[in-house]
């Protein structure tokens, strides 16, 4: 059977149908209401590739990629998915599996220059692909920020310099000017934790900096910047939701020691409360200052009132848990556990991770805004063997984390939707091509597209639901 996107339909009516289905939720999961979202996301540098057209300037990733060692295979997001080129076909192939909603990011590099002054080719770009989306009945949740700084920006500091933070209010302003009416959610920054951590404190990622003390300030900045940009979203597009999307890590203790009980609790500290903290009570945790001492930024007056501005939703994306054990003086060090089920990415599948996260959060914060799941999902060594890419692990983990956001949103979290990580294979940062996300198989040497099962049995499913409503 052909097993392209144009294909989709038939494979849903024909010899699939009749296998045995290993996706469809029970019937009383929250995942047949027809209000729950269910799409799909990707972001720009991940899939864009164009990087050189239509005005873009060079962003950090494009400068951080090109030095040797930094990426795995020396890959860059220089062709990607060739998405600039193929945005057409690709919303097609979203449409044609009946994905509800698509999360996407716009490349500050491409709308503007140095000077602030807007770029017509890049937006043009962006509006067309939003208009199409809208045709399509698509719901649009679009980041402002998926880690693509404008490198010149870095060149003055990036987000070590406060008024990075005002540019990013300047871009917010231009973008919902200009896209207002075709945005149902924005989010102003994506994971800000990879970007200050992974960027600023261990230099895995672009830019490439390793200093805890850098790592904090640059936090401080980009929530400032989020801060900053809520109210000129408000102002300019007062119909569509504001968030933020954060990444959350489930951190379990190695033993019932006090110790590595703390420990634990640091993890969590590091990885949720770092950012959930300022955002959603207008401090930080004095824990992580314990953890990391000596690290704590520079705030102005008025800074964590600017940052924890009210939220129309929060965006959350779950990967794994990771178990820890005290390193002995204030910190914790990773435990792996041996005989455990592991993605290519060498992450555990830990569904429940996901589930005791999200009822923690609702109990923790009195005013935790409606969440999306805006990313979940697991890399697997797909390969295409007749025209098919059976994702059989994939299939499992969606099921098995579906289910744990069913299991919080019975336990009393406001969980409205839920998007797919990825539409498609794409570079996954440091790791680049080698390990893929996607529902959708991509062969760099010809940017084919061949839809998995996973993605079929997605499709077949809100088939079903649609049917039923
Ligand atoms: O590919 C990334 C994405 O850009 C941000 N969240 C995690 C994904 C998988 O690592």
């Amino acid at each position: 059977m052909a097993n392209d996107a144009s294909a989709v339909s038939d494979a849903l009516s024909g010899d699939f149908a009749a296998r045995a289905d290993p996706f469809t939720p029970p019937a009383d999961s929250s995942l047949w209401h027809k209000n729950f979202l269910l799409g799909a996301a990707t972001a720009s540098y991940q899939i864009e590739g164009a990087v050189n057209e239509d005005g873009r300037l060079p962003s950090i990733w494009d400068i951080f990629s090109a030095k040797p060692g930094k990426v795995l295979a020396g890959d860059t997001g220089a062709v990607a998915c060739d998405h600039y080129h193929r945005w057409e076909a690709d919303i097609d192939m979203l449409a044609s599996l009946g994905l509800e909603g698509y999360r996407l990011s716009i490349a500050w590099p491409r709308v503007m220059d140095a000077a602030g002054v807007p770029n017509r080719k890049g937006l043009d770009f962006y509006k067309r692909l939003l208009n199409r989306l809208k045709e399509k009945g698509i719901t649009t949740f679009v980041t402002l920020y998926h880690w693509d700084l404008p490198q010149h920006l870095e060149d003055r500091g990036g987000w070590l310099n406060r008024d990075t933070a005002y540019r990013f209010a300047d871009y917010a302003d231009l973008m919902s000017r200009e896209l207002a009416g075709t945005v149902d959610a924005w989010a102003t920054l994506n994971e800000p934790w990879c970007s200050a951590y992974l960027g600023y404190g261990n230099g895995h990622h672009a830019p490439g900096l390793a200093n805890g003390r850098f790592a904090t300030q640059a936090m401080h900045h980009l929530l400032l910047a989020h801060g900053l940009a809520i109210p000129v979203l408000r102002a300019n597009d007062p119909a569509s939701q504001k968030g933020i999307v954060a990444n959350i890590g489930r951190g379990t203790a190695n033993s019932d020691s006090d110790a590595d009980q703390r420990a634990a609790h640091l993890f969590e500290v590091q990885h949720n409360a770092w950012i959930l903290d300022p955002l959603l009570k207008g401090t930080y945790p004095q824990d992580l200052f314990e953890l990391w001492p000596g690290t704590e930024p520079l705030v102005l007056d008025g800074d964590m009132q600017t940052m924890s501005a009210p939220l129309d939703f929060l965006g959350i994306n779950y990967y794994f848990r990771t178990n820890v054990a005290s390193d002995g003086a204030h910190g914790f060090r990773d435990v792996p556990l041996e005989g455990v089920e592991r993605t290519q990415m060498g992450w555990e599948v830990y569904p429940d991770g996901l589930r005791d996260l999200l009822t923690g959060f609702n109990s923790t914060y009195p005013n935790l805004p409606p969440i999306y799941i805006t990313e979940n999902g697991m890399a697997s060594d797909d390969q295409v063997i007749d025209g098919q890419v059976d994702d059989t692990q994939r299939i499992a983990f969606l099921k098995r984390h579906l289910a744990a956001v069913d299991q919080a949103i019975k336990a009393g979290v406001d969980i409205r939707g839920y998007f797919l990580w990825s539409l498609m294979d794409n570079f996954e940062w440091a790791f680049g091509y080698e390990r893929r996300f996607g529902v959708v198989h991509v062969d760099y040497s010809t940017q084919k597209r061949t839809v998995k099962r996973s993605a079929e049995l997605v499709a077949k499913f809100l088939k079903e639901r649609k049917a039923r409503v």
